[in-house]
């Protein structure tokens, strides 16, 4: 009985205004129905108008975090956020690598959506040599997609050039989100790129709004909540992508300006 309930894991910056990072994590987790816990990687301070602080944790903190959680929990997926720096990255790796829980869904979380840079650039390498080829999962935004494949997106076959480029680094899937920069939009294309080599196009519906904070941080994590419970690959990417346009759609009014996604509107009623 014991660890018998399906746990994942979050790798991650604290964010103080719940909005994304480790608590946008724990509560896509909460709301699929999987208990979360969390390895503290950095502690940012923040709100709705953007970063003003951030510092990183020690990385022998960071190793008693893994070793606590290994010693008494059963964690069946994780996933990675903010790394900050070259030294975090290889430390994380070095404890996951230890470790013994399950697919790692990486978010290689760069830059937030207002500009503040939560990875070094000089980290970049250690990003692409080190971590993702442990990648069960790469989740890279539009910007991400460009610098971690060093190339400039113009178009589909551009894209799908990017995700094979990452899929060569070692990621075994690749979702690759599309451009977001187009007010006029009205929809958003992810390109996704299997283990299989089958690679296919998700389209949903743009929502205008500046309530999309933790975005990213809550599709891989439903992408590592839905992995825990045991979900096959496609179907748990298909079900992340649903959930946070859900989120998206059904905005919560907290913070006065870039506020952030409405997990409850996508929780998974079975749980109910
Ligand atoms: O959404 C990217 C992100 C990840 N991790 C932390 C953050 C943010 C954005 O604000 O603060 C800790």
């Amino acid at each position: 009985m014991i660890n018998s309930y399906p746990q994942a894991l979050t790798i991650a910056g604290s964010d103080s205004d719940g909005s994304a990072g480790m608590q946008a994590d724990l509560h896509t987790f909460f709301a699929r129905g999987v208990y979360g816990a969390s390895v503290m990687t950095a502690c940012v301070a923040g709100n709705s108008y953007g970063i003003h602080a951030s510092v990183p944790m020690p990385t022998d903190f960071i190793d008693q975090e893994f070793a606590d959680l290994a010693d008494d929990y059963h964690i069946r997926a994780a996933k990675t956020g903010m790394l900050a720096d070259s030294e975090l990255i290889e430390d994380v790796v070095k404890n996951y690598q230890a470790a013994d829980f399950g697919p790692l869904v990486v978010d290689p979380v760069i830059m937030t959506k207002h500009g503040n840079q939560l990875l070094e650039e000089s980290a970049f390498n250690t990003l692409r040599t080190k971590l993702i080829p442990l990648a069960t999962v790469l989740t890279p935004n539009f910007y991400e997609v460009q610098k971690i494949a060093e190339m400039t997106i113009h178009n589909d076959d551009d894209m799908i050039m990017a995700a094979k480029k990452m899929q060569a680094m070692g990621a075994k899937n690749v979702v690759a989100k599309g451009s977001h920069a187009d007010e006029t939009q009205t929809t958003v294309r992810d390109y996704i790129l299997l283990a299989s080599g089958e690679g296919f196009w998700l389209s949903e519906p743009y929502h205008q709004t500046n309530r999309v904070n933790g975005t990213g941080d809550s599709l891989s994590a439903c992408i590592t909540a839905e992995l825990a419970k045991g979900t096959p690959m496609k179907q748990a990417i298909e079900i992340a992508k649903q959930f946070v346009n859900t989120a998206i759609g059904h905005p919560i009014e907290v913070g006065h300006k870039f506020g952030p996604i409405n997990h409850w509107a996508a929780q998974d009623r079975s749980y109910d």
